[in-house]
């Protein structure tokens, strides 16, 4: 008997996937199918897969030409199942001609004819309805956000706004945007979502703006600097039905949100300690360390360490108290200790003192290690006394990590969703408040 195998995702099954198939089976007796797991898809980059695993496996079936259907969970996976299968004939589609060259070790390999015209890419396109997207701002993290939309399906980044016409047209003729504009009522129109990314002291305008003319709303860290800007914006997001969500890009990471369910289910017990850590040099006449554009390692840094903090253990806090280094009225050095019932946190902050930027989660069996740079999360260790037990993991971490934000933000307003579990509100209004204090000033200590 010759055993043939193929492998696919089969995302919104459609001709194409059938033709290859019938191929397939034609080389052979017995069909066995690979089907990718959600988490190996989201693992290669296939972000934006429309049916789950188990539909997927579903339409398989259906086709009737699958004698075996296996789930293709990891990269090695096709040398482990050719060899465990007995497979004789490795198959797949012309577009992956010589990429699976590797394979003829272990078995002959095919490269079949591609349907022409069809894809699920071309499907998940006409199936789901696209969301308008404007960026208000053209700075660093604006021309990072627009290649970073290119790979997240439903997104069209369509217009630009900046108070500065020549540069909102320069921004705009580089990404191949169709408008360009600095009068912001203009700038809505036609949109459904809004992306903020500029200087913080002008998010709050900006976002209720945005939330008036009935814009959904994506607003770059800090999202505010204070708790009750930060209320009334999401109570006004909810009054209108729209999603406000802060961009924290390290909470929709893919290995964050790993970590933070392994540490939840206890894997290092009780968490009793957070340190987090972030510090970046800058010099010169930089936003960073103007007084007057709300500068300083507060508000430029602290966004990600926090989150950390208040996701690990939660809002209720007992006490903070932040001991900083000032150059020009700004602090270039913060550190924050901030004290819950039962546990301690600290942050650790630098714009004109360096540190290492790592995260430490200390719990009463083991700790989390995640080295520098933390907040681009894609590899931790798990410690324990006892070294044997050790564990180290590693996860994809795509382009710039903003996609992942702008899917959970768009899946969010697909699905009617003004919440996000990986950001709540009153997390992200709890991370304002922090900022609040410090700014306040009442718990500070300046060293000299
Ligand atoms: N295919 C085809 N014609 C099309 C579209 C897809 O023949 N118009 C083939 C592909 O070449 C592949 C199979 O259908 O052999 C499944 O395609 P996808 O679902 O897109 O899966 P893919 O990302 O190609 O995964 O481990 C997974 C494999 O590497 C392939």
């Amino acid at each position: 008997m010759k055993k043939v195998i193929t492998y696919g995702t089969y995302d919104l099954l459609h001709q194409g996937h059938i033709n290859l198939l019938q191929r397939a089976k034609a080389l052979g007796d017995y069909l066995i199918v690979g089907v990718t797991s959600d988490s190996f898809d989201k693992e290669r980059g296939k972000l934006n897969v429309h049916n789950n695993v188990l539909e997927r496996i579903e339409a398989v079936r259906r086709t009737g030409y699958a004698d075996e259907i296996v789930i293709e969970d990891y990269v090695g996976q096709k040398i482990d199942d050719i060899q465990r299968l007995g497979v004789d004939i490795f198959a797949i589609g012309s577009d992956w001609e010589g990429y699976f060259d590797y394979l003829k070790e272990f078995c002959q390999v095919v490269y079949l004819p591609r349907t022409k015209g069809i894809s699920s890419t071309k499907l998940r396109a006409a199936f789901q309805e696209s969301i308008k997207i404007g960026i208000i701002g053209t700075g660093r993290i604006a021309r990072r956000f627009v290649p970073e939309a290119s790979s997240v399906s439903g997104a069209r980044i369509v217009a630009v706004y900046n108070p500065d016409y020549d540069e909102a047209v320069s921004f705009a003729s580089q990404f191949r945007l169709n408008r360009a504009t600095d009068n912001l009522l203009s700038f809505f129109r036609g949109l459904d979502a809004v992306y903020i990314a500029s200087p913080h002291l002008t998010h709050c305008n900006y976002i209720q703006h945005a939330l008036m003319a009935g814009k959904h709303v994506l607003c770059e860290i800090p999202m505010v600097l204070n708790k009750n800007e930060a209320e009334q914006l999401y109570d006004l997001a909810e009054s209108k039905g729209l999603v406000l969500l802060e961009a924290s890009k390290t909470a929709h990471c893919p290995a964050w949100n790993h970590l933070l369910v392994l540490v939840k289910s206890g894997i290092i017990g009780d968490v009793v300690d957070v340190k987090a850590s972030l510090s970046k040099l800058v010099c010169g006449k930089v936003r960073e360390l103007d007084v007057l554009q709300a500068g300083g390692c507060m508000t430029e840094l602290a966004s990600f360490p926090l989150m950390a903090i208040v996701k690990l253990l939660g809002t209720d806090i007992k006490d903070i108290r932040f001991y900083s280094k000032l150059q020009n009225g700004v602090d270039i050095f913060t550190k924050g200790n901030i004290i819950y019932r039962q546990a301690t946190a600290s942050v650790t902050l630098g714009l004109g003192v360096k540190t290492e930027g790592n995260l430490v989660i200390s719990g009463t069996s083991g700790y989390v290690l995640v080295p520098s740079p933390w907040w681009l999360t894609n590899y931790f260790e798990v410690r324990y006394e006892d070294q044997n037990q050790n564990k180290k993991y590693f996860y994809a971490y795509h382009g710039d990590g903003l996609r992942y934000e702008l899917q959970e933000f768009l899946s969010m307003i697909f699905t009617h969703r003004l919440s996000s579990y990986r950001l709540r509100r009153k997390e992200s209004v709890a991370i304002a408040g922090i900022i609040e204090l410090y700014r306040e000033g009442t718990n500070n200590t300046y060293l000299e």
